[in-house]
């Protein structure tokens, strides 16, 4: 499982437009948001392109933490 640290999520909508976001990724699997942590976890088939996923996460309106 991988786990990125997410910025900006503030209520159970942020969780799903997080969720929503990262689940619409080619080889993304299993998406787990944890609002408390300001974290998600997800399976990956295959590896999956960091910037893509920083892409649809700001896309989504919220930021990638490094
Ligand atoms: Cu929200």
């Amino acid at each position: 499982m991988t786990t990125i640290k997410i910025k900006g999520m503030t209520c159970q909508h942020c969780v799903m437009a997080v969720t929503k976001a990262l689940g619409g990724i080619e080889g993304v699997r299993d998406v787990r948001v944890d609002l408390a942590k300001g974290e998600a976890t997800f399976a990956e088939e295959k590896p999956v392109d960091r910037r893509l996923i920083r892409e649809r996460i700001v896309k989504a309106g919220f930021d990638v933490v490094d």
